[in-house]
């Protein structure tokens, strides 16, 4: 190793990398990431979530369910407070093609991920809304909604 002291553009570009490195850590600290699982008993294992206003979140969900994806699968749907939440899910029925969500009222949805099968793992990367409030999570699959798969987000 050449002695620093006589290569100062040498330091210079070291702590330069070293600054980027700490900078990118932090950057990638405020990424929220949750992951949780969707259940054969209709319910995610994660069922409230709290976040910053405007703050990054991953979520991954992972359905580890034995039936076909026919039978049991699941996936994330975030609405936007101002959400009738069972007409929404009620609407996404005749829409399986496109993971029981109505194209019609997708600005309704804040975000949402793609419908997880058994041994697959669906994600999504969003920000939470800037307004402080509480925002409702569903799986829109025919009845698991109404079987209490639903949570929270809490925006404070
Ligand atoms: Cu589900």
């Amino acid at each position: 190793m050449k002695n620093l002291k006589n290569h100062p553009k040498t330091a210079f570009v070291m702590l330069s990398i070293l600054f980027l490195f700490i900078s990118a850590n932090v950057l990638a600290q405020s990424t929220k990431v949750v992951a949780m699982k969707g259940t054969d008993q209709l319910k995610f294992s994660v069922q409230n979530i709290q976040a910053t206003p405007g703050q990054k979140i991953t979520v991954k969900l992972t359905n580890d369910s034995k039936f076909p994806a026919a039978a049991m699968s699941h996936n994330f749907v975030l609405l936007k407070e101002s959400t009738d939440v069972e007409a929404f899910d009620k609407a996404g029925l005749k829409h399986a093609d496109n993971g029981y969500i109505d194209p019609k009222l997708k600005d309704q949805i804040i975000a949402h991920t793609g419908m997880a099968g058994g041994g697959q793992t669906v994600e999504v990367t969003f920000n939470a809304p800037k307004k402080p409030g509480k925002y409702i999570y569903i799986c829109t699959f025919p009845g698991h909604y109404g079987g209490g798969m639903k949570g929270t987000l809490t925006v404070k």
